[in-house]
C-alpha cells in the first residue's frame, strides 16, 4: 500500500488532518508536541467508479453513489522545529518515520497564528512561507548529516571495494528510503563535480537537496483555511509558486466527517456541499452553515484534494480494476468490480497480473480490455480506469 507521511512544525494541525482523513483516534491539542509517537491509519483516494458507466442504472456495491474510495496509509509524526537536525525539539530521530513514506504532506499553519516553534501567537503574525522553507531545510540537513558523518568511510570503501559511489550512498541512506537509481539521478541534477573524491560540504548539501527531491514527493497543505480570507490564501499560493500548495481546513473536514458518521449530514470526503439529514438545533445548524460557507469559498475542505494530488499528480499513480469475467465485470464469486489497484503510471498488463498474484503474473498468457473486449499483450501500458481480465496458465 502507498504510504504518505504528514509532517511539519508543531501545532500546525497534522493530527487534525490525520484524524479527518482516517477517522482514527489521534490526540489533538492547541500546544506543541502533542504527538510524540506516530499515528498510523488508513485514508482513501477518491475516484469516479467505472460502474456508473459500465452498469447503467446499477451500482457495483463497492462504491458510494459512484464514488470509489481506495485505501492508502497515512503516518502522522511528531512536530519538527528549526534546528531539529542539531537536536532541538524532539530532534530528528523521528524523521526516520518518514523512511517508509513515498511522499510527504507538509502541513503548514496558513493562518500564521503559530510561531516557528508552534506556540500560539496572534493570527497573521507569523509568515507561513518561512515554515515551508524551514521544513525543506531541515530535511536537507537531516540527509546531509547522515552523508557527512560517514563520508570519509564511504569514499574509502568505494576505493577499496571498487563499488560505485551511488550504490554506497543509497546503502547509507537506506534508512531514508533512497534507491540507487534515485541517487544516480540526484548526482546528475546537483551539478557537482564528476569525481566524488572532490566533493566538499557544499557539494554534499547540494546533493542532499536533490536526494530529498528525488526520493520524497511533497505537497504543502495550507491548513486552517477557515481562519484565512481567500485573498490571503491566494497570496500564499502565489508566493510559494515553486511548490504545490493546496488550501485546506482539517478542522472543517473533521467536523463534517464526524457529523456524517453520526448521521447528521450526508457528506463524502471531497464533496463541495452536504445535505442535512435530521432536525438539528439552531446551534448545530449555524455551525454547519459556517462550514457550508467555507466549502463555497474553497470548493471543498481541501483534505481529500491533498491526498488525491499526492497520489495521482505527485506520485503518478493510476487506478486499474482487475476482473475475472470481462462481460459481467466480476470476480469468480460474482462480485462486480471487486478490486481497485493503484499502479504506477507506465505499468503494463503483466505488472497488474503480478500485483494480483505471483502465480497469475508467472502464468500470464494475455489480457482483455473488458470495455472493448480487445486482446492485450503483456506489454500493454495500462491506462487510468482500465478494467482488465488476465488470462493465465494454471501451474
Ligand atoms: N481553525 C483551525 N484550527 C485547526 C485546524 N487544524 C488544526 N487546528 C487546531 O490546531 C491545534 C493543533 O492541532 P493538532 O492537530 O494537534 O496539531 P499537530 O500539528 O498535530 O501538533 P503537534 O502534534 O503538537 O505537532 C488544535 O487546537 C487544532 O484544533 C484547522 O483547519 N482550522
Ligand atoms: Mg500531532
Amino acid at each position: 500500500m502507498i504510504t504518505i507521511a504528514i509532517a511539519g512544525k508543531p501545532n500546525s494541525g497534522k493530527s487534525t488532518f490525520f484524524k479527518a482523513a482516517t477517522l482514527a483516534d489521534a490526540e489533538i491539542a492547541a500546544y506543541p508536541f502533542t504527538t510524540i509517537s506516530p499515528n498510523v491509519g488508513i485514508a482513501h483516494v477518491r475516484v469516479p467508479c467505472p460502474c456508473k458507466e459500465l452498469l447503467v442504472g446499477r451500482s457495483c456495491g463497492n462504491c458510494i453513489h459512484g464514488i470509489r474510495l481506495i485505501p492508502v496509509e497515512l503516518i502522522d509524526v511528531a512536530g519538527l522545529v528549526r534546528g531539529a537536525h542539531e537536536g532541538r525539539g524532539l530532534g530528528n530521530e523521528f524523521l526516520d518515520e518518514l523512511r517508509r513514506a513515498e511522499a510527504i504532506i507538509n502541513v503548514v499553519d496558513a493562518s500564521g497564528s503559530t510561531d516557528a516553534d508552534g506556540n500560539v501567537v496572534g493570527a497573521g503574525s507569523h509568515d507561513p512561507i518561512e515554515d515551508i522553507r524551514f521544513f525543506k531545510e531541515e530535511l536537507k540537513m537531516w540527509v546531509f548529516g547522515i552523508l557527512s558523518r560517514n563520508w570519509r568511510k564511504l569514499v574509502r570503501k568505494a576505493e577499496l571495494e571498487g563499488k560505485k559511489i551511488e550504490r554506497l550512498i543509497s546503502e547509507q541512506l537506506a534508512g531514508v528510503g533512497v534507491t540507487e537509481e534515485q541517487t544516480k539521478a540526484a548526482i546528475l541534477r546537483s551539478h557537482i563535480p564528476d569525481d566524488h573524491r572532490s566533493w566538499d560540504e557544499e557539494a554534499l548539501k547540494k546533493l542532499a537537496v536533490e536526494l530529498i527531491r528525488a526520493s520524497k514527493k511533497m505537497v504543502i497543505a495550507a491548513n486552517k483555511a477557515d481562519l484565512v480570507p481567500c485573498s490571503v490564501m491566494d497570496k500564499l499560493v502565489a508566493e510559494a509558486k515553486d511548490e504545490t500548495v493546496i488550501p485546506c481546513s482539517a478542522a472543517a473536514e473533521l467536523a463534517l466527517r464526524t457529523a456524517a458518521k453520526n448521521g447528521f449530514i450526508e457528506y463524502l470526503p471531497g464533496d463541495s456541499d452536504f445535505k442535512m439529514l435530521q432536525n438539528l438545533n439552531a446551534e448545530q445548524r449555524s455551525a454547519l452553515e459556517k462550514l457550508r460557507d467555507l466549502l463555497a469559498s474553497y470548493g471543498s475542505t481541501g483534505v481529500q484534494e491533498v491526498i488525491n494530488r499526492v497520489v495521482f499528480q505527485m506520485l503518478d499513480y493510476i487506478v486499474v480494476y482487475p476482473v475475472e469475467d470481462e462481460n459481467k465485470f466480476t470476480d469468480s464469486s460474482g462480485r462486480i468490480l471487486p478490486d481497485a489497484y493503484l499502479m504506477k503510471r507506465g505499468s503494463v498488463a503483466r505488472d497488474l497480473a503480478y500485483a494480483v498474484h505471483s502465480d497469475i503474473g508467472g502464468g500470464f498468457l494475455f489480457a482483455v480490455d473488458a470495455r472493448t473486449k480487445r486482446r492485450l499483450g503483456e506489454r500493454y501500458e495500462l491506462a487510468d480506469g482500465d478494467v482488465i481480465k488476465v488470462v493465465y496458465a494454471q501451474r
